[in-house]
């Protein structure tokens, strides 16, 4: 109701671009004011490492500064129509837009899907997960203390299941934006498609990292460690298939697993902690258990593979690395933890089969000096985004989604600007010829 009101008023969704565009800005300002208690408010809430959550709030007015940007040089179109018409097409919002979020990213997540979605006019309502809503709350004030008029951005707290069932379903919900697991995704399109509303999805992934015989191992080891551990494995673009070709695959193994054996589990808000605990009990058990299938399936533990039980408050579970076969769940499904399989491979052809060996299609890194290689591999991999020579790098600017199963539409740049607006076709004619169909003349008028 209240999302709506505010939209119907007018008072954001028909702003001047250019004051929309300074309260953006000033959002952004106000927000690198505040990093660091967010900052807090993320780690405590999430348990991951103080220091990730700092790195990652640094990079969060990014997305305001972009759309503040983008509203104000955005070009709309004037089409070729045929004979004396100017066709112009305009953008716009599509009224109030639903957001669904999950717990491993919370605010980059929902910055990512309400900056486009404000920028563009629209009046929004967003839940966040249940396990990790407080961040959200407090940003939405600081939004309206730096100008955003109250009832653009509404909140709505509550489990899936129940709240987030009740908000897909509400007829008046023009789009759903939603990040998570793809089997809810499946759940919540269904709902999208009672109501003809439009679905943009970000769902789960099974991303390979490809490391070619021409590497600089050390380097590339630093590298994809970052990719498969970070945030405890817990991302949708984690890097959890590590591909790696016969000629450097012992050495590679060895140094990897080396590394991935010295990562500082611990406290999140130790300053030294560069691993935290997984999200819960039920992601904990989730990760053991699939595990334990892989070692029951020929898996071979490289390190890891077992729940820490130390004397913190919190969910730990060991920096994994398993030997496996493509046909192993293990390689198939998302663990969404700290485990990562690896696999040998002989050539580009069979590097391309086992990374396009999966349901789903969301990153993908290629690690080559070679830079035939690099692009010959990056044309051939089903996946949304690609990286070579990184891993997990994020812009706004730059268009995020996936291949696949692991979702539709895409988050970031002008992709997600023009996912939430919708185009008005205006079509004028100027000709000074009249024409009248229905006169009982037999000239040649022809109206098309
Ligand atoms: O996610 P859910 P969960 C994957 C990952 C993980 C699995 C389950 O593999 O192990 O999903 O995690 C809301 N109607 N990812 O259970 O359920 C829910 O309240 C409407 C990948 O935590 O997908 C929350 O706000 N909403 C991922 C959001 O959906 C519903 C990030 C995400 O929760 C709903 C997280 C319903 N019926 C998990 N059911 C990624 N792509 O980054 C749940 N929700």
């Amino acid at each position: 109701g209240v999302a709506q009101n505010t939209y119907n008023t007018g008072i954001w969704s028909k702003m001047d671009i250019q004051e929309r565009s300074h309260i953006m800005n000033n959002i952004a300002y106000t927000l690198k004011n505040h990093l660091n208690i967010f900052a807090f408010k993320e780690s405590v809430q999430t348990g991951r490492p103080i220091k990730e959550m700092e790195a990652q709030m640094t990079r969060l007015p990014e997305w305001f500064e972009y759309y503040a940007s983008l509203i104000r040089s955005k070009v709309d179109t004037c089409l070729p129509f045929k004979g004396d018409f100017v066709n112009y097409v305009k953008r716009e919002p599509l009224g109030v837009v639903a957001q669904i979020t999950p717990w491993n990213h919370p605010l980059l997540i929902s910055i990512k899907k309400l900056a486009p979605a404000i920028a563009a006019g629209n009046s929004v309502v967003i839940k966040p997960s249940e396990l990790a809503p407080c961040s959200i709350l407090e940003f939405v004030k600081l939004c309206e203390s730096s100008g955003l008029p109250k009832g653009v951005i509404n909140v709505i707290t509550g489990y899936g299941p129940t709240t987030g069932k009740y908000l897909c379903n509400d007829s008046r919900i023009s789009k759903i934006d939603f990040t998570g697991g793809t089997d809810t995704g499946r759940i919540i399109g269904e709902m999208a498609g009672r109501n003809i509303t439009g679905m943009i999805s970000e769902l789960g992934g099974k991303s390979p990292m490809i490391v070619f015989d021409d590497v600089d191992i050390a380097d590339v080891v630093n590298g994809t460690v970052f990719g498969s551990f970070i945030a405890s494995g817990q991302t949708c673009i984690a890097g959890s298939r590590l591909l790696i070709q016969k000629g450097i695959y012992d050495k590679f193994v060895d140094k990897f697993v080396e590394k991935v054996k010295n990562i500082k589990v611990g406290d999140p808000l130790d300053n030294n902690t560069q691993m935290g605990p997984v999200i819960s009990e039920q992601q904990l058990n989730k990760i053991d258990q699939m595990v334990k299938n892989a070692k029951k399936e020929g898996a071979k533990v490289l390190c890891g593979g077992n729940i820490i039980n130390n004397q913190l408050n919190g969910y730990y579970y060991e920096p994994t690395v398993l030997e496996v076969e493509p046909h192993m769940e293990i390689f198939q499904e998302e663990v969404f933890g700290p485990v990562v399989v690896v696999h040998k491979f002989t050539d580009e052809k069979n590097a391309i089969e086992l990374a396009n060996n999966s349901e789903y299609g969301l990153g993908a890194s290629i690690w080559t000096n070679n830079i035939k290689i690099g692009h010959r591999i990056a044309d051939n991999i089903d996946a949304g985004i690609i990286w070579i020579n990184d891993h997990h790098k994020n812009d706004p600017c730059s268009p995020w989604g996936g291949f696949k199963n692991s979702g539709i539409g895409r988050e970031n740049g002008i992709e997600a600007f023009h996912e939430y607006t919708q185009t008005k076709s205006i079509i004028v004619n100027y000709s000074s010829n009249t024409t009248d169909w229905f006169s009982n003349s037999n000239s040649n008028v022809r109206y098309s």
